[in-house]
């Protein structure tokens, strides 16, 4: 159905999305882009319930969004290639959730913009991660101004971006672009162990801990600790809640049911 992606839905829950643009490092074109949009709009999040994004091949996760196509881009069409990729990572990064990034090599430009939009990033040795965009003449226009500072620090990410420094993976954990390394065969069986974990906890009760964190970009701290307030309060209206407790006083094991 799709050209650029291919997706891979496993019966316990778990979604593996992989981008998929071989002959260009799986750069972002528009079509892509359009795809991943479309895919996000349509995903029955009580069906998928961890969603896990890598690239296709060993050698890169995406080497940025595709050059080829915006080399002779006018200002309007810069806006609108923008505003797209923009929206699309927007959707992903909203998608109740959570996300991991699986960082197969290149994280480049628009895919080191596609992983901070995920909320977790595991990535192989062989990864390397960077904002190369003023090397172009260009800047980082899938929102990394804004993602990459909030990730690692107003200072680190300036160095990063006016550099356009390519860094490896183990930098990248030092700095907290990532989370963990490991490894390129240990790339998706340590991601799919970390969503298997998240699995076995309530899927309500992760999807308002994901909306605290996430809505906590546009609110002030009265309005940040009033929202944690509020959906803490309404665990208590879901059974998973009164399953969860019980289970644990009663010393059994617990299956959630997302209610
Ligand atoms: N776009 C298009 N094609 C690409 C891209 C890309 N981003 N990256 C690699 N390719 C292509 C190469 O042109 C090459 O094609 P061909 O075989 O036809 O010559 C093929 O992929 C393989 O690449 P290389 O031969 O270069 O492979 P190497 O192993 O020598 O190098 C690198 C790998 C280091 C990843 C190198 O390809 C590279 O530097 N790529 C570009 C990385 C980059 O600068 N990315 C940032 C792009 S800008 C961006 O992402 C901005 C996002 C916001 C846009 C908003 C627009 C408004």
């Amino acid at each position: 159905m799709y050209t650029y992606l291919k997706t891979e839905f496993r019966e316990n829950g778990i979604c593996v999305l992989t981008l998929s643009a071989p002959k260009s490092l799986n750069a972002l074109n528009s079509a892509l882009i359009g795809e991943l949009d479309d895919f996000l709009t349509k995903l029955d999040t009580t069906a998928t319930r961890v969603l896990i994004l890598t690239g296709d091949g060993d050698k890169s996760f995406v080497a940025g969004a595709d050059i080829s196509e915006m080399a002779n881009l006018s200002e309007a069409e810069g806006l609108a290639f923008g505003q797209r990729g923009a929206e699309a990572f927007r959707k992903l990064e909203d998608l109740p959730i959570p996300t991991i990034a699986a960082i197969n090599g290149f994280a480049l430009g628009g895919g080191c913009e596609i992983a901070m939009a995920c909320d977790i990033r595991y990535a192989s040795a062989n990864a390397r991660f960077g904002q190369p965009e003023v090397g172009l003449g260009i800047i980082p226009g899938f929102s990394g101004t804004y993602r990459l500072p909030k990730l690692i620090g107003q200072g680190m990410a300036k160095e990063l971006i006016y550099s356009g420094r390519v860094i490896k993976a183990d930098e990248a954990l030092r700095i907290g672009l990532i989370n963990r390394v490991v490894e390129q065969e240990e790339l998706m069986p340590a991601v799919i162990a970390l969503a298997e974990q998240i699995l076995r906890n309530a899927p309500l009760a992760v999807s308002y801990a994901k909306e605290c964190i996430n809505r906590n970009y546009d609110l002030d701290r009265r309005e940040g600790l009033a929202l944690e307030n509020e959906l803490f309060a309404r665990c208590f209206t879901t059974e998973d809640q009164k399953n969860g407790m019980q289970a644990f006083l009663t010393k059994q094991k617990v299956n959630f049911q997302g209610k």
